[in-house]
């Protein structure tokens, strides 16, 4: 599998939420916290806004904010 990226922040459940699931099905991130501030400006240049989890599948061209429709995306990949 490709690399997948995961923005997160420490201590968000929404975040947490996604990683349980991927290490339940055995799926890796590469994982850039937004405590960072450049990783932070690197999220809003992505998606348009500052919100974790946020996913990017660059195989895919797919990339998305929300906990439950990244769990949905990763149930078919
Ligand atoms: N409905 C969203 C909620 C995500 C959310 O509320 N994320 C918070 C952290 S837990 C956030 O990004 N806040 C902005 C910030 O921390 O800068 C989801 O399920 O992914």
């Amino acid at each position: 599998m490709d690399t997948l990226i995961l923005y997160v922040k420490t201590g968000c459940p929404w975040c947490q939420k996604v990683l349980d699931f991927a290490t339940e099905k055995g799926i890796q991130f590469e994982l850039r916290n937004i405590a960072d501030p450049a990783v932070a400006q690197e999220l809003i240049n992505r998606g348009g806004k500052r919100q974790v989890p946020y996913l990017v599948d660059e195989k895919n061209a797919i990339e998305m904010y929300e906990s439950a429709d990244i769990i949905e995306y990763l149930k078919k990949i």
